[in-house]
Order: C-alpha cells, then structure tokens, then sequence
C-alpha cells in the first residue's frame, strides 16, 4: 500500500472540516485551509458556501479566515469522517441513506461483493429495521443511531460471539465519554440505562469451511427519541440517551466516538488480547453474579451467571452445580 494512500482518499470537505476542527475556537486562514486540501482559495469558498447551505454556521472574517461555530445534528459521511482518528480500519469508509430497509442488508451486500472489512453504512430511517429471531427493530428517523458495520476478523467461527462482547464494550465506553452516563451491558447483546434497554446489537455470519468470511455488525442506539417515538408496548422496556440524561445528544459526535472505540477495541481483538476486552466488559455486565433465565429456543436454562469464557460465551453455573457454556439467549434476570 503506497504511504499516501489514506491522504488521496480524503474528499475536500472532509479535509476542510478537519482542519477547521483543528483551529478549536479560532480562525483558519482561507489560505491554510487552501493548501491542506490542494485546492485554490476560491474552491474552498464554494465548498464553505455549500456546507453552510446543509446547516453547517461557519464564520468568515476578512484577514482572519474561517470559523467553525456548529455542526448540524445530521448523519454527513465527511463529517463524521473528520471526528475519526487517523489509519482506521472501522470507519474508512463511511455511507449514509436517508431511508433503507435495514442498514445490515447493505453491509450484507457489501460483504457478499468482496468490500474490504471496515466499512460502515448508517441510514436516517429503517422502514424494516430489525432484530434477532426475525423481531422488528423501531428506528424513527434522525432520532437514532442505525447502523452497520462490515468485519472480517480472523477468528473461528466458534469465537464469533466476541464481536458481540467487544462491540457491547465499545458502546458502554463511547456512551459514556459523550453524555457522560454509565450504561451497564446485559448479555448477550442490550445496553441498558436503569434497566432499560438504550442500544441493541445484531450480528449477521457468513462462514467459508472453518472460517469467518464476513460478520455484519449492525449496532441501533436510541439516541434522541422521546417517549412519543416509543409504541406503548416498549413503554417499560426501552428508554432513549436523551430521556434518560434530560438533554439531546448530538447524534454526528457519538457517531465518531463509537466508531474510533470500536476501532480501537477491535485492533485489541485482532492482536489477540480478547481477556483485556473481557474484563472491562465484566466490569460493565449487569448479568455476571446473577441468577438468571436463559430461553435458548425451546430451552431454558436457570442458574447462576458465573462469567464470559474465551470464546464469549455466558458460563452459568445451573441449579445442579454442573457449569453451562451458553453462546446465545434471551435472559431474565431473577431478583
Ligand atoms: C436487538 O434485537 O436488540 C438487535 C437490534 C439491532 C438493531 C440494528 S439498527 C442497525 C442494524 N440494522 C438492523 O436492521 N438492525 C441493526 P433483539 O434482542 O431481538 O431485540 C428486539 C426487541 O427489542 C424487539 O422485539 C422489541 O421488543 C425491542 N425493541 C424494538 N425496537 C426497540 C428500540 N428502538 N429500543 C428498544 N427496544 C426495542
């Protein structure tokens, strides 16, 4: 890969929001910004004329340059690119639809076409969103977080369920870091706030002989969604970012935060230190120390939940002592 190769795939705008996000309060000269993008100055007018036409308030004082004063709370691939750390992996390429069916049937697309893992694709609004075990997942429009990411990890599929541990990990961090709220994880796949559910997790697996082709990691957080967004059957169950911390979020912010933490804890994974993961998600887990009910199917599985093994799976200790490895369920925690 030539050393240059990120720098030519930066689109101008994402360039020219970098690099005013990198002045913080103060002005960037017209010029600066003219030379970081390549382009001429009057360029660079046009294209701040075209993102203050989207919403972004930008600041233009003769002799001084531009400011950047605030961001629209919208889904804009190059602005949520310009919040990402450098050389990331999850987030290189970032798409985002207004409406789709279900942002994992275009990652599922992707996977099947041959796109290189990392890529992200969020939409606005899902008209099919959906859960595990054929559910529906509601995702009003620019209310939430929809969205899914295209892994390949060189894992076995018996160790696929780490993804899930992982990414349920990022989520509590990256929620925790923007609105400053401690969300707890309940195994295998909720982000809970006072026991509600906040964020919901679906992975998708393609296997080729023993081998993980593809995972479609499709994350959906309830960012800005009120009460009114929710049917009445969710009422006791879910809950938003924004009824619980009293204030809106602005959506483009978490977006990068969750992308640069999953791309963070995924590097960890890939390097083979999935008990640094592990740990910090035991920390998180609400489920571990609890005894729990697990349906598996037409299962059901009561016991006390003892830890995550390896493969990231739930290990139960059931009420006849054996310990149970459990790789996926809907648990009911017993008080
Ligand atoms: C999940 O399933 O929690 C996985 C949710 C994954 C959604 C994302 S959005 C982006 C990507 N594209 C998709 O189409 N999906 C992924 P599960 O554990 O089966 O929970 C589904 C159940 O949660 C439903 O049966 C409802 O009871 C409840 N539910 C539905 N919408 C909800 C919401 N917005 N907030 C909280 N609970 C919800």
């Amino acid at each position: 890969m030539p050393a240059n190769y990120n720098e030519k795939q930066i689109p101008i705008d994402t360039k020219i929001l970098k690099t005013l996000r990198s002045a913080g309060a103060g002005f960037v000269s017209g010029a600066d910004i003219a030379n970081t993008c390549g382009i001429s100055r009057a360029a660079i007018w046009l294209r701040i004329e075209s993102l203050r036409q989207i919403g972004f308030e930008i600041e233009a004082v003769p002799h001084l340059g531009y400011k950047l004063v605030s961001t629209p709370d919208l889904l804009i691939a190059d602005d949520i690119a310009s919040l990402l750390n450098e050389d990331v992996i999850i987030g290189r390429d970032i798409q985002v639809y207004t409406s789709t069916s279900s942002t994992n049937d275009i990652v599922l697309k992707l996977a099947t076409s041959n796109v290189a893992e990392g890529s992200v694709v969020f939409a606005e609004y899902q008209t099919n969103g959906r859960g595990r075990l054929g559910r529906s997942w509601i995702s009003p429009a620019k209310k939430g977080l929809w969205f899914s990411v295209l892994l390949r990890p060189n894992l076995s599929p018996q160790l696929s369920s780490r993804i899930i541990i992982m990414a349920s990990t990022s989520l509590v961090k990256a929620i925790n870091q923007v609105t400053g709220i401690q969300a707890s994880i309940k195994w295998p796949n909720d982000i809970l706030i006072n026991g509600k559910k906040t964020a919901g997790i679906l992975t998708e697996i393609g296997t080729e002989l023993d081998k993980i082709n593809y995972i479609v990691l499709g994350i959906g957080i309830n960012v800005n969604l009120s009460k009114g967004d929710l049917p009445q059957t969710l009422s006791k169950t879910a809950t938003s970012l924004m009824i619980e911390s009293g204030s809106k979020v602005h959506r483009p912010t978490l977006a990068a935060a969750v992308i640069n933490q999953l791309d963070s804890d995924y590097k960890t994974l890939s390097k083979g230190n999935f008990t640094i993961i592990a740990e910090e998600w035991e920390r998180f887990c609400e489920t571990i120390g609890k005894n729990v009910t697990i349906h598996v199917g037409d299962r059901i599985i009561k016991g006390r939940a003892e830890a995550v093994d390896t493969d990231g799976s739930l290990m139960v200790r059931t009420q006849h002592g054996r310990l149970e490895r459990v790789i996926g369920g809907d648990v009911t925690l017993e008080k």
